[in-house]
């Protein structure tokens, strides 16, 4: 279902007054749900359609390296890939994808490489381990129908969370890769590889990067292989290749799978 530009106003509006008294009689006019008044800090309301989708908070940005960081340091959890002793990471000379050993969310690209900053999104976690910290933060992983409800502004748009356009005005929104992809990358977006969370401007609904930067985990899979559906893109996606910026798209990964441009995002 989609809905119109006006709508997507109503929307917006009834998000930024909650339930406050007067907003009541608008946001119900409208058909839609009203926001919870308690928010709580760095998750934003994904309204509904007041029929087949309920609203539901979600992540404001991909999950953090430091967020990450302090789950583990109150539950020492142990990575799928720390416990393997390797994981995926690409590889710009070799021009894909190598088991690099004592690559982990504290060293996406290994050992060798650069610490993974505060302010990255955490990646080279598998599922197992993105359930884990999910239920740790009281969240869980979003469908894909969720996540392409969130990204698409409740419908409005068709394939980018800013608009029809890819880079409108000439202006990137999201971090993904400018170029043939795997051969150049010609950085217009300003980043070469992953970029700190809220490196671009936010979507009309609060979402950062949901376009772009990292892929994110989502709690669905393709049922005849049971693989794991992952959306949004990454730094390494171009229109040469994926175009997983465009929220249309998908890829499918296996469970164990760490990889250092795949993260997430959850939703309670
Ligand atoms: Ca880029």
């Amino acid at each position: 279902m989609r809905i119109t530009k006006q709508e997507l106003g109503i929307r917006l509006l009834c998000v930024v007054l909650g339930a406050a008294a007067g907003a009541m009689t608008a946001c119900e006019g409208a058909g839609k749900e009203l926001a919870p008044t308690d928010i709580p800090e760095g998750m934003v309301w994904i309204i509904g359609d007041g029929e087949a989708q309920p609203g539901f908070l979600m992540d404001a940005t991909e999950v953090t390296t430091a967020a990450f960081a302090a789950f583990v340091e109150e539950t020492d959890y142990v990575t799928e890939a720390e416990d393997f002793g390797w994981s995926g990471v690409f590889n710009t000379d070799s021009l894909g994808w190598l088991p690099i050993n004592g690559a982990t969310w504290k060293y996406p690209l290994g050992p060798d490489s650069s610490a993974a900053a505060p302010n990255h999104p955490v990646t080279q976690l598998s599922l197992r381990d993105v359930k884990a910290y999910a239920k740790w933060a009281g969240k869980r992983l979003p469908t894909e129908k969720e996540w392409v409800w969130a990204a698409s502004q409740g419908g409005v748009y068709a394939n980018f969370p800013w608009g029809e356009e890819m880079v409108p005005n000439g202006k990137y929104l999201g971090n993904w890769w400018q170029g043939p992809f795997p051969y150049e990358d010609n950085v217009l977006d300003g980043f070469p590889g992953i970029a700190p969370v809220k490196s671009f401007p936010p979507a009309s609904n609060g979402l950062y990067d949901i376009s772009g930067n990292v892929w994110e985990w989502t709690a669905s899979q393709k049922p005849a292989t049971k693989e794991a559906i992952i959306k949004g893109g990454s730094f390494l996606c171009s229109t040469s290749y994926c175009t997983g910026f465009d929220f249309r798209q998908r890829q499918l990964t296996s469970a164990d799978s760490g990889l250092n441009h795949l993260g997430m995002r959850l939703v309670r």
